[in-house]
């Protein structure tokens, strides 16, 4: 008997059976969904379990005849295939997830009866989505864009999503205003360009008219954008929320996801051609990095502001365009998420996985922002019709470990099959016995916060500040970082066909820096920006707050992370000739550091080392370019240098490495594929990040220079990228 492909057993009783450990219990629970599906016996069957005896031919009438309709085996594969794709999501299309778990590092009870954060150590398994806001499904990993960060706690108590972003803040302040922003930001409706990009005339005509936008666009024109690895960048809840715990005290909380490789970017050019090279980049790197047991982590850590200071910090956090820097309300660590385990199927989850903010659990509670309220709203109603009905909570990677008990009942795609003539509450007749929910000690209660005002379309004035954050984010940022944010509007505004729209956008930025501004405008052929016309615009609105910090160094990137070069890969470029003996301690040393090398050739097989030895190649120069790696290391060999100095693939692979700020090690003459690089001559100051090593120190296996070379090489590298390296300009690569 061919087994059925969907368990004859009632959902709801493998929903209670349960394992205590609720990360145990959660893999149990998709291992069996997904071994639902599997067909334990070598043939193919119909969905009702027929069994087929060819699958390569339809029915037809003579073997060159007409196909017939009857053939309801062909019929019923074809017509499966012709629905196999949903709606992709309106916004965050392109996604990339995995599976891990949550620890607790201490206690929180003190702030919050959350259940899944009580006991030091206590784990709680996760399911983590990554994804890009503007482009579609199949669009490209490196766009510069916001990247999406939710998280499904699977908790005893219910699932919990926070739904966050990478960056701190958003656009806008009101739910109202959230799909005119994306109109604007998705491709013009007349020609359906351009994808995955807000380098258009809709986005900035929008968003300059809208100055509540400043402070994210001064994040989104900022490296943030453009992660060199969805491990490698923060999360943040965006807005604020509550907490209560058990005896009813609230705090006010702020989400922070720290990455514990730190945040690093690429550089804007690799962006670009990462995006044709391999457009799956980030979705690669995670599910490789997962697949080879490096897993990713991160802190959560969180903000705690007791509910009667509210008012005290001059900001109102209340405003999703403001954030509470870490200067003025130190990050509490709460526990760590890994990320352990693939998914098994992406449509299943990573498509299927249906997050909402407001699936929230006893302990923790939402505030008034009027952009989380409306999204309490949106998300359930985007399910229906993405996931095709109400029935999307009973899809294997949205249910929970608990039990859920109600007598919501039918709707499109109903997995569950309830017993006995009871679906209603209260009632006397289920099990003849009385079951009432009201006053469950370990149900939802909302904090009850006072509210009696007249309704009303406005806006507190408290939302009315809205520089002095962009102000201090630029002021904050490191001299390289607040380069890069000029070229990025340089390059987005350079892109808008209209002067108008980018005067516009310059003569807000100048209430934010008046030398960004100028320095933005000087490339984009207008008027010297003016603050003035700025504010004499309709629908400018700004009172400026009075901040009581100028920098704020926690909103940096540079400089972050543990130190270590662990997965950074680096590129060993060969050919004939290439000196092996010299390569093999630094590559032994900077592979046990955690780096991976891989060795790049002009052909996938071996070359033939000076010594005549074979040397594997693993990749070519073809299809691992530079953009594909952190750092390039060339092995000496007279005769090695002088063949790849010979193929303008290997040249343009060091010149772009260089260009795009990686380290780059060159031992003895392999530093013959430097020449051309605006580089001082030997023994004038060093360019960062750039080694020129000496062969003898390396093919002796000196014990004592060899480790210092790594050292050197390592520290190099954990600085992740060399963005005060100078003449880059200079290159043409
Ligand atoms: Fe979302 N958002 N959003 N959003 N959002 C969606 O839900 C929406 C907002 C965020 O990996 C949609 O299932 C409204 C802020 C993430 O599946 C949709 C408003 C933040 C994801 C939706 C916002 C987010 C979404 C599209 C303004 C950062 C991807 C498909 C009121 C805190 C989740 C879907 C995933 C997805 C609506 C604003 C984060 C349409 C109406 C602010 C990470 O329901």
């Amino acid at each position: 008997m061919p087994r059925s492909p969907v368990s004859s057993r009632p959902p709801s009783s493998r929903r209670t059976a349960v394992s205590s450990d609720p990360s145990q219990a959660k893999q149990a629970q998709l291992a069996q969904a997904s071994q639902g599906n599997e067909l334990p016996l070598p043939h193919l069957s119909t969905n009702q379990g027929v069994r087929i005896a060819d699958n390569h031919n339809s029915l037809r009438a003579g073997a060159r005849g007409p196909t017939l309709l009857e053939d309801f085996i062909l019929r019923e594969k074809i017509s499966h295939f012709g629905h196999e794709r949903i709606p992709e999501r309106a916004v965050y299309a392109r996604g990339s997830a995995a599976h891990g778990h949550f620890q607790v590092y201490k206690s929180m009870s003190q702030f919050t009866s959350a259940d899944f954060l009580q006991e030091p150590g206590q784990r709680t398994p996760v399911f983590v989505r990554f994804s890009t806001v503007a482009g579609g499904a199949g669009s490209a990993d490196t766009v510069r864009d916001v990247r999406g960060f939710a998280v499904k706690f699977y908790t005893r108590a219910g699932n919990y999503d926070l739904v966050g972003n990478n960056i701190p803040v958003f656009f806008i302040q009101d739910a109202m205003k959230f799909p005119d922003l994306v109109h604007a930001l998705k491709p013009e409706p007349h020609h359906g360009m351009p994808q995955a990009a807000s380098a258009h005339d809709t986005f900035w005509d929008f968003v300059s008219l809208m100055p509540e936008t400043t402070h994210m666009l001064l994040w989104a024109m900022s490296d943030r954008t453009l992660p060199r690895s969805l491990r490698m960048m923060q999360g943040f809840g965006v807005h604020t929320f509550r907490w209560v715990n058990a005896h009813g005290d609230a705090h006010f909380v702020k989400y922070h996801w720290t990455p514990k490789l730190g945040i690093h970017a690429l550089a804007w050019d690799e962006a670009q051609k990462i995006a044709g090279k391999d457009p799956d980049f980030h979705r690669r790197d995670l599910w490789n990095a997962i697949a080879a047991g490096h897993f990713p982590e991160w802190e959560l850590g969180v903000q705690l502001i007791p509910q009667d200071k509210e008012h005290s910090l001059g900001i109102d956090l209340l405003d999703p365009t403001k954030l509470v820097p870490a200067e003025l309300v130190p990050i509490t660590p709460v526990g760590k998420l890994v990320l352990d385990r693939n998914p098994d199927n992406f449509f299943a989850e990573t498509e299927q996985v249906a997050f909402h903010p407001g699936h929230v659990v006893p302990g923790i509670d939402f505030t008034n922002d009027p952009l989380l309220q409306g999204r309490l709203f949106s998300y359930t109603d985007t399910q229906v019709s993405r996931l095709g009905g109400p029935n999307f909570h009973q899809l294997p990677i949205n249910r929970g470990v608990c039990p859920v008990h109600n007598f919501q009942r039918d709707g499109l795609h109903q997995q569950s099959v309830p017993q006995g003539h009871v679906a209603y509450e209260p009632n006397t007749l289920a099990n003849g016995s009385e079951f009432r929910v009201d006053g469950d000690s370990e149900g939802f209660v909302t904090w009850p916060e006072a509210v009696e005002s007249p309704k009303l379309r406005e806006r507190s004035a408290s939302f009315d500040d809205h520089f002095s954050q962009a102000r201090l984010f630029f002021a904050s940022q490191s001299a390289v970082e607040r380069e890069h944010i000029v070229a990025a509007f340089r390059f987005e505004l350079g892109k808008v066909t209209v002067p108008a729209v980018r005067q516009r956008m310059v003569d807000n930025l100048a209430h934010v820096d008046e030398k960004l501004a100028r320095r933005v405008a000087e490339a984009l052929g207008i008027h010297p920006p003016d603050a003035r016309a700025a504010a004499g615009r309709a629908g400018f609105r700004h009172a400026e707050a009075n901040l009581p910090l100028e920098e704020a160094p926690s909103l940096r990137m540079v400089g972050t992370g543990d130190g270590s070069v662990r997965t950074r890969q680096i590129a060993i470029l060969v050919a004939d000739g290439v000196d092996s003996a010299s390569l093999k301690p630094l590559r032994d040393g900077l592979t046990a550091a955690g780096a991976q090398c891989t060795v790049v050739g002009p052909w996938l097989g071996a070359v033939r080392s000076a010594s005549q030895r074979k040397l594997e190649v693993d990749a070519t120069f073809a299809a691992m370019p530079s953009v594909m790696f952190d750092a390039v290391l060339i092995p000496a060999g007279e005769q090695g240098a002088q063949a790849l100095s010979a193929l303008g693939d290997a040249v343009h692979f060091v010149h772009e490495a260089y260009r795009h700020c990686k380290t780059v090690c060159a031992v003895g003459e392999g530093a013959q594929l430097l020449k051309g690089l605006p580089l001082p001559s030997e023994g004038a100051a060093e360019v960062p990040g750039v080694l020129r090593v000496p062969t003898p120190a390396v093919s002796t296996g000196d014990t004592e220079a060899v480790p210092a070379i790594v050292q050197q090489f390592v520290q190099a590298l954990s600085r992740h990228r060399h963005w005060e390296r100078p003449g880059l300009d200079q290159v043409a690569a």
